[in-house]
């Protein structure tokens, strides 16, 4: 069936090369056709990253909406504004394969060019334990900013206790906030792109369109909604290098629902999956007993960890709400 979706070369009105065939593959998926589209999820992944659009968040409105394709064009303008140039030619160069323009090329450049924000011992963290600690990510304005911004999406009051268990716009400790300009701040910063391209040992990546968090004090009839520990790998197939991020916008002490995960266990996985019996879901085991632990952080810390450690986020037994932006950056792909 996937020679019957349009080729991501095609575009419409916005000149997004790849949306066609995504929204396509929706509407093929909706009237319950099979639509194979083997490895396509990192393509879909980078043109919404680059469009500032969530996974999920269109994938829902495709789903849900069934739009027409200039529909879904007009959705994505009102819901994430104009797609800007420079990132329309980005993807179109690498959509295509051809070469990066200048000013594209010029911008990565200088990333690959800036000193480390990792120094030594920062990497050798990394090697050692998978995940690495980066503080002062963004501006203490920058990270109040993001951190009000949380709070009025979630219509709570820092200083109102009951305020933070309305559950407005939430998903357990997820909230669906993608488009706000104060998260623009950690998604656009060089420092923190310098960060990941220093573990990706390439600046050729995008920074993700993700969403927030508020977690606050479990009590009588609000307990820790998860998620404990898990991966959003598929173990199934094969294992490929990637990172996950969380930027502490609240001082997060270890009982504060800091994330955990399990260090080292990247150097690990490969073995462990072979070793599992046959038939038992990796997802499923107990993998707190594999040595999970807390990451403790300050207000600003940027935590960026392997994506093959298991991972999740642990009861918060404190005193105030943990916030928190989820940030990433993801390679490059050509369709
Ligand atoms: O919020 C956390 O501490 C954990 C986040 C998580 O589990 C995830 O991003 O997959």
């Amino acid at each position: 069936m996937s020679d019957l979706l349009p080729a991501s070369t095609e575009t419409g009105t916005l000149g997004v090369p790849h949306l066609k065939r995504m929204w396509a593959a929706a509407h093929a998926a909706r009237s319950g056709a099979q639509s194979a589209r083997p490895n396509e999820g990192r393509l879909d992944h980078q043109v919404l990253n680059a469009l500032g659009l969530g996974l999920q968040q269109t994938w829902a409105y495709l789903m849900h909406t069934a739009p027409t394709f200039e529909r879904f064009e007009h959705w994505i303008v009102d819901t994430a504004g104009a797609p800007d140039p420079l990132d329309r030619e980005r993807l179109r160069a690498t959509i295509h394969r051809q070469p990066l323009s200048d000013t594209v090329r010029a911008r990565l450049d200088a990333i690959e060019a800036s000193p480390p924000v990792l120094d030594e011992t920062d990497l050798a963290h990394w090697h050692e334990h998978g995940y690495v600690v980066l503080h002062d990510a963004i501006t203490e304005s920058e990270r109040e900013a993001a951190e009000q911004a949380v709070y009025a999406h979630v219509h709570a009051d820092p200083n109102d206790r009951e305020s933070w268990y309305r559950g407005d716009g939430r998903h357990g400790i997820m909230v669906e906030l993608i488009q706000h300009a104060a998260l623009n701040a950690a998604r656009h910063s060089p420092r923190i792109h310098k960060a990941f391209a220093q573990l990706w040992d390439t600046a050729d990546l995008w920074p993700t369109a993700d969403r927030c968090g508020f977690h606050p004090p479990q009590r009588a009839g609000y307990p820790f909604p998860g998620p404990d520990l898990h991966w959003d790998l598929d173990l199934g197939a094969p294992l490929e290098f990637d990172t996950q991020g969380i930027l502490y916008l609240t001082d997060t002490p270890a009982e504060q629902g800091a994330l955990t995960v399990v260090p080292g266990f990247q150097r690990k996985l490969p073995d462990w999956l072979a070793a599992l019996e046959p038939g038992l879901d990796p997802q499923d085991q107990d993998l707190h007993a594999l040595g999970s632990e807390p990451v403790a952080g300050r207000a600003g810390d940027l935590v960026i960890w392997h994506a093959w450690l298991p991972h999740g986020s642990r009861p918060n037994l404190g005193e105030r709400p943990r916030l928190v932006q989820y940030i990433n950056r993801s390679i490059s792909v050509s369709a």
